[in-house]
């Protein structure tokens, strides 16, 4: 590694919570203040498995339901070597949805357990922060209508909610809640604020591996 690393943060939370807000945000916060960042997002709908994922989503198509968390899965991995290369070059990569959604929305279906669907993303790039955006169901819905994708109802998301919680609570995992029902600006500076101490603390640690 010729120079310091860059670090990997990851946005997780339910439906509205104000993800895309935020990582817009972060990444632009941090180019302004001369840091190296990009954003990216999961599911990468622009792949022929994210293409796979799209079109299931939009109730387009049908896939059974192991067979879709692989896919999600294997949505991450694709992007691996280019996530790596990023990180190595100094880059911080500001993610929208990671491994915690996979398992939270999977294992929100009956019949999954937790370890099962936790298996296939064992080893992605461990996050430096995972910040969980929290925003209680009523909150959300002052948000606007939920729309027409699938998983978009507030009983599955009540479901969800409760998965990321459980997730949350992996030591193994540097996580911070964020109470996400404060307005976009105090959210951002409370998210600012962690993230460039995370990409301090990365610089001189190698990259971990997920659930490892
Ligand atoms: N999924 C899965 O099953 N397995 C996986 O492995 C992965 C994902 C990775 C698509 O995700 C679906 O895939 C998702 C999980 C599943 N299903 N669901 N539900 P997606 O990331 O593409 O979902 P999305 O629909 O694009 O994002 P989102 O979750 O709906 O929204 P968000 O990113 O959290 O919020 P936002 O777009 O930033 O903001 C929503 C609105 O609220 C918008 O009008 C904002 O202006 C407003 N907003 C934002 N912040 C605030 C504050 N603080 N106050 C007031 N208003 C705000």
């Amino acid at each position: 590694m010729t120079c310091r690393r860059g670090a990997l943060i990851v946005l997780e939370g339910v439906d509205k919570a104000g993800k895309t807000t935020q990582c817009n945000k972060l990444v632009q916060a941090l180019q302004d203040s001369g840091r190296h960042a990009e954003m990216m997002r999961f599911p990468e709908r622009s792949t022929k498995i994210g293409q796979l994922i799209n079109s299931y989503l939009e109730n387009k198509s049908n896939l059974e339901d192991h067979t879709v968390h692989l896919l999600f899965s294997a949505n991450r991995w694709e992007l691996v070597p280019l996530m790596k290369e990023k990180l190595e070059q100094g880059i911080s990569l500001v993610v929208d949805r990671y491994a915690f959604s996979g398992v939270a929305f999977t294992s929100a279906k009956p019949g999954f357990s937790l370890d099962w669907c936790m298996n296939p993303d064992i080893g992605l790039p461990k996050p430096d922060l995972v910040m969980f955006l929290q925003l209680n169901p009523s909150e959300a819905a002052q948000r606007g209508q939920f729309g027409t994708e699938r998983y978009e109802t507030s009983v599955f998301q009540k479901a969800v909610q409760q998965k990321f919680e459980l997730l949350m609570k992996d030591p193994s995992v540097k996580c911070q809640v964020i109470d996400a029902a404060r307005n976009i600006e105090d959210v951002h500076a409370d998210i600012k604020n962690h993230s460039v101490n995370a990409i301090i603390a990365a610089e001189n640690e190698p990259i971990g591996e997920l659930w490892k």
